[in-house]
């Protein structure tokens, strides 16, 4: 089989002192960590759109990288991605991948077309799954690139585009499914809106919700066991999407009764483009039970936009595990790098620095984590900052035994009182710096 990155050898983990830049640091597939080989705890996934569609371009120019592929044909250049995208799994040792239908496959002039498109390259996947022990972390549908989409799909003001939508879906769903995928997606792409005065917002999210309830339903009785997931975004392409952060999404998921099939895909740049840290969203996820996946990627700060950076940041990826460990592991879900390299970074050997920067930051991240755990002072410090509600009037608060009068009468005896309990955060940022960087 035609290999397409020969100079790319397969990727070694070498341990933290390596300065072979073609080397692991701290991602070492096999190794045992928290009771499991490191790869299937972190379960990281390549982007099938960002990895090999994304060719650099922006609103300013075109694209500064090629990814054809060498294919002399459309079809035969989707088919090419599929033998790239395995071969490059299998030299880093990423388990998993995510795609949209149309990164997959081109659109056809027919929904049936671009389903058949589809279906064709995904035979070549299931094969390439078969020989390279990869799996599907989750599929999903591209309703926001067309420009029949333009004003949303789910909540687009044109019944037939709607229709349109629910087909396109069931191609993925069947598709996800078809390759034993664990999860499928909803990212809102364009449902969302720019004025209210042509908008009913209304009808736009009970429209939405009938969607998602249809796609659970067909999922559901066509043998899907997997995750259906809502990554949130506030913003981007729309003014205002519909399904702004994991608060927003939660209520949504609520109001109408979706949260037995739907959990949360939490996305680094949107948490910060929502104003949220990165821990912040995922946090919000877990304790709300609908904790499901990540999409692995930092924004810049500088910037007000969707970067997808690969992750660098080891405070943000040892917040996140932690996080996640408090989640009690993946398990449908992963690590799916939604990040690409930068359109200045063009080179095939640029990906490949890229996965190993993300993947060595979450190994890292992971063994951190595990480490301010272990460590046990900051998780003492927030048990012991609550203690007032282990006994006493705090024990009746969460008890539920205490009324607003019973409390009424128990500040009254009281007559005043100070909060002289200091939040210690300079304390705890310092002790954090320690666990990650004293030895
Ligand atoms: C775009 C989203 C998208 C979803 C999948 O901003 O991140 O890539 O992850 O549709
Ligand atoms: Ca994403
Ligand atoms: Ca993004």
């Amino acid at each position: 089989m035609k290999e397409f990155f020969p100079q790319i050898p397969v990727i070694k983990y070498e341990g933290p002192g390596s300065t072979n830049p073609l080397a692991f640091r701290h991602y070492n597939p096999d190794e045992i960590i928290d009771g499991g080989r490191m790869r299937d705890k972190l379960k990281f996934a390549l982007a099938w759109w960002h990895t090999m569609c994304a060719e650099g371009t922006d609103m300013f120019g075109s694209g500064t990288m090629d990814k054809s592929f060498g294919g002399n044909t459309l079809m035969e250049t989707y088919e090419n991605k599929a033998y790239a995208a395995f071969e490059l799994m299998n030299k880093l040792s990423v388990d998993y991948f995510c795609f949209h239908d149309r990164d997959l496959a081109p659109e056809g002039a027919t929904i049936a077309e671009s389903c058949a498109n589809v279906k064709h390259i995904a035979g070549i996947v299931k094969e390439l799954m078969a020989k390279y022990d990869k799996k599907l972390l989750w599929g999903t549908a591209n309703c926001f690139g067309n420009p029949r989409y333009v004003h949303g799909a789910g909540t687009s003001c044109n019944a037939d585009v709607f229709a349109f939508a629910a087909a396109q879906i069931k191609c993925a769903l069947d598709t996800t499914i078809e390759l034993g995928g664990q999860g499928y997606v909803f990212w809102g792409g364009r449902e969302g809106y720019e004025t209210l005065l042509n908008t009913d917002m209304g009808l736009e999210l009970d429209n939405l919700a009938r969607l998602l309830k249809m796609a659970a339903e067909y999922g559901r009785a066509h043998g899907f066991t997997g995750d259906f997931y809502i990554e949130p975004k506030p913003k981007e392409p729309t003014k205002h999407q519909y399904d702004f952060d994991a608060s927003t999404v939660l209520a949504f998921l609520r109001k109408y009764d979706l949260t037995k099939d739907f959990k949360l895909n939490i996305e680094a740049n949107h948490a910060t483009l929502a104003g949220h840290t990165f821990q912040h969203e995922l946090c919000v996820a877990r304790i709300n039970g609908a904790f499901g996946s990540i999409d692995a990627n930092q924004g810049d700060m500088l910037l007000g936009w969707d970067t997808d950076q690969f992750p660098t940041n080891v405070y943000e990826t040892t917040l996140c595990m932690l996080e996640v460990i408090r989640a009690g592991g993946f398990t449908n879900g992963g690590l799916n790098f939604d990040s690409k390299a930068r359109r200045a970074s063009m080179t095939d050997e640029d990906i490949v620095h890229s996965f190993i920067a993300g993947m060595d930051a979450f190994a890292l991240g992971y063994k951190l984590a595990l480490r301010i755990i272990k460590d046990g002072r900051i998780d003492e410090f927030v048990k012991a900052r609550y203690a007032s509600y282990s006994s006493g009037i705090g024990a009746d608060i969460v008890s539920g035994k205490a009324t607003l009068e019973s409390l009424s009468d128990y500040a009254h005896s009281l007559g005043d009182v100070k909060s002289k309990d200091s939040g210690r955060q300079e304390y705890l940022e310092n002790i954090l710096n320690s666990i990650m960087f004293d030895r």
